[in-house]
């Protein structure tokens, strides 16, 4: 371990908290290790070590280093904190394009997709990039979802990040099954509609996964893009690239709980028959802020149909 790291190590002991909250002093010491010439890289894994969540850690460096130097004007920002916080902004994954929905607030709440008036319930910009739309399914098509994937249902399985395949997993206690993509006639209708809407084509969709979770079942915060350092996303990118959209529609209204949230900006999206959240994420990372879950069940059920798109064709 570099001299640096040792250092950083133990200032970012003195400064830990275990409610994970960015105070004051660890800016100044996250500042003060750029301007030692640290490595990102390093400061990073001393707050890891130090007890940090690497996306609250990373989020702290990010903000702090960019604050830092607009604080030093664009002559002085030039010195080590500079380019400190250049590095950290280099390791991103660089921005690829995402679907987006044609939309600005002076078009008015309704949106017309093939004849299929879709309402705008909400838009926000970026960090995270989300719409809710209500009225996307009609009571008639979730019906009818529910029904053609009932019998199909099984145990919901996330992705196994050692090898891409998948796995029971407890963060997920819900049942769950896929269609094929354009399975049926109502699937291809909402594909089409879907692809529509958010300006991204079919063919990059994956099929619309159904989920039903029980009294108590839930979805805990996670991406729903691969993560890049788990040995099992090369396989998994094979067809089609990163996911950069989602789309979860509520087939139901449950009689309580299972909103879906997005613990990072406090916003929580109520569960609504035929309504729809929307996020996109541009990068296969945290400083997208598309984490996000569905809360537990606290009473009836909860049906949703999931779209994920990928940026090439999945097949
Ligand atoms: O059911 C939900 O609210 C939910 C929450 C988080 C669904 C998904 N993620 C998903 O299908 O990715
Ligand atoms: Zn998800």
């Amino acid at each position: 371990m570099s001299e640096t790291t040792t250092q950083a190590t133990q200032a970012t002991q003195a400064t830990q908290h275990v409610n994970q909250t960015v105070t004051d002093e660890l800016r100044k010491w996250i500042v003060e290790q750029a301007e030692a010439g640290c490595r990102p890289d390093d400061v990073l894994e001393a707050m890891k070590k130090a007890g940090w969540d690497e996306e609250i850690a990373l989020d702290a460096m990010e903000d702090t280093l960019r604050a830092r130097l607009d604080e030093l004007g664009p002559r002085k920002g030039r010195g080590s904190a500079a380019a400190a916080a250049a590095e950290v902004a280099e390791q991103l994954p660089p921005a690829v394009p995402v679907p987006n929905p044609d939309y600005v607030e002076s078009m008015g709440p309704l949106v017309d997709v093939d004849g299929h008036p879709v309402r705008v319930l909400m838009s926000m910009a970026a960090s995270p990039r989300v719409m809710i739309f209500g009225g996307l399914l009609s009571d008639e098509e979730c019906d009818q979802l529910v029904a053609q994937s009932q019998p199909r249902l099984a145990r919901s399985e996330t992705v196994d990040n050692a090898t891409g395949g998948s796995e029971v997993n407890a963060a997920r206690t819900s049942d769950g099954m896929f269609f094929e993509r354009g399975e049926t006639a109502l699937i291809d209708k909402i594909e089409k509609r879907i692809a529509k809407l958010v300006n991204w084509p079919l063919q990059n969709g994956e099929g619309i996964q159904i989920l039903r979770y029980r009294p108590g079942a839930e979805y805990k915060p996670h991406h729903d893009y691969f993560d890049p350092v788990h040995p099992g996303t090369a396989r998994i990118l094979e067809r089609g690239g990163q996911r950069v959209g989602t789309v979860v529609m509520y087939l139901n209204t449950p009689e309580g709980g299972g909103a879906t949230t997005f613990p990072e900006v406090g916003l929580v999206v109520a569960p609504v028959k035929g309504n729809a959240v929307f996020f996109s994420y541009d990068k296969a990372h945290p400083s997208t802020k598309t984490l996000h879950g569905g809360a537990p069940v606290t009473a009836g059920e909860k049906w949703v149909a999931t779209k994920w798109m990928r940026e090439g064709e999945f097949r």
